[in-house]
């Protein structure tokens, strides 16, 4: 055991931005990082693609390690964090399910949960250590390779979006299935959340433990339910992940971690989620205006975001005049202050990444505390 109560000694760290920020400290500048920063939009990231399969990249250290690097090799000095290369459906894969990586189309279930008694397919008690112990081996190694550079981020996804998942086969535009479990099947749909919220927490601890800096929970497809569903099939999981990583990081004398909730889309529920949900950070979409996100916030979550992703289309002169605006919206008497810059959602594929390099420089000149 090291003096920092993990099991592995690391670099010391030389950019602590992320941090600070996520305490909801005054820092000199926001951070910045974007959702999905190793991804396609990089040619390197499609030469190491165009040579092996997606989840044979998640599942092989080196590889995942090589790939989280990339772009904090091509913004050295302009990105304040990195994001360990996995996704969130390698969870429904540590339950027993094939997941695969269709080129041109996404993931994809080929026996994705019809009704409840499927759920008799699932792995009961999994042992997170040992099916998804590769993402662990990655996150550690990263923390290595990064020689302290910037944080380590590791995530889930939340339990109400991998349900979704699970149920659906793949990406949907309706949820009509997953949909159909919640009000059809009110109580097994409730024990399958709680089932995957147990493994996403002990997941997030065993990354914490590997080495993860930060975590966060992407719940991408928040938005799809009414703000009462949303309480009754989402927000309790999502609390149960913070409540159990918050306990067992204690009683495994972790470093304490800041928390993340992306609940994409659900942008009414602002104020009670930073109330209720039990995470120090909360990430927005762009639908938010952010001096408006800010005031019904106050200090008591820091917020991360959130520019649409697609200013990085607009060239140069829309990017540089959008990210003012969303300073300025963050940013409290001239200063940043609990506030992480990202986008509102990941980055997609036709980016150039000379545009998102200059996303990154706006970003350090906009959000620049004045003294
Ligand atoms: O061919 C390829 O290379 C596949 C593209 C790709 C990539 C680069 C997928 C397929 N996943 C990823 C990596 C990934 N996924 C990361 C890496 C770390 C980073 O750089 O940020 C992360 C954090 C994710 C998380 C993820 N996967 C989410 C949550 C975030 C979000 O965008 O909402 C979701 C919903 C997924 C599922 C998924 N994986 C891949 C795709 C195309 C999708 C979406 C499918 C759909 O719903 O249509």
């Amino acid at each position: 055991m090291s003096n920092t109560g993990l099991p592995h000694e690391f670099p010391p760290l030389k950019n602590d931005l992320l941090l600070r920020a996520a305490k909801g400290e005054k820092t000199e500048r926001a951070p910045v990082w974007v959702m999905r920063q190793a991804g396609r939009y990089l040619p390197e990231f499609r030469a190491v693609r165009a040579e092996q399969d997606f989840f044979k990249v998640c599942r092989t250290p080196e590889l995942a390690c090589e790939v989280t690097l990339q772009p904090i090799r091509r913004y050295k000095g302009l990105v304040d964090a990195s994001i360990i290369f996995s996704d969130i459906l390698v969870v429904p894969q540590a339950m027993g399910l094939v997941v695969e990586m269709i080129p041109g189309k996404g993931p994809s279930f080929p026996e994705p949960l019809k009704e409840p008694q499927d759920m008799d397919r699932l792995t009961k008690n999994v042992d997170v250590e040992k099916e998804l112990g590769y993402v662990c081996d990655a996150i550690t190694l990263t923390r290595q390779k990064l020689e302290g550079q910037v944080p380590l981020i590791g995530f889930c996804g939340a339990p109400w979006t991998l349900f979704a998942y699970m149920i659906e086969g793949g990406g949907s535009k309706t949820l009509q299935l997953a949909k159909t479990w919640i009000f059809k099947y009110p109580n097994e749909s409730k024990e399958l959340l709680q089932r995957i919220a147990i493994v996403c927490a002990d997941f997030l601890v065993a990354q914490i433990k590997a080495g993860a800096q930060l975590v966060q929970v992407f719940d991408s497809w928040a938005g799809e339910l009414s703000p009462a569903d949303y309480r009754e099939f989402s927000l309790p999981y999502n609390q149960l992940i913070s409540k159990i990583v918050r306990t067992k990081s204690q009683e495994l004398q972790l470093p304490k971690v800041p928390m993340c909730l992306f609940p994409k889309g659900a942008n009414w529920g602002l104020e009670e989620l930073a109330e209720k949900a039990g995470y120090d950070i909360l990430g927005l979409d762009w639908v938010h205006e952010p001096a408006t996100a800010r005031k019904c916030v106050g200090n008591r979550v820091v917020l991360q975001g959130n520019l649409d992703p697609n200013v990085l289309y607009g060239g140069r002169d829309a990017i540089e005049r959008e990210v003012k605006k969303m300073s300025e919206g963050f940013m409290v008497d001239g200063a940043s202050v609990g506030w992480i810059a990202n986008l509102g959602h990941g980055i997609t594929p036709g980016v150039d990444p000379d545009d998102l390099k200059w996303f990154f420089e706006c970003v350090h000149k906009y959000s620049a505390t004045q003294s």
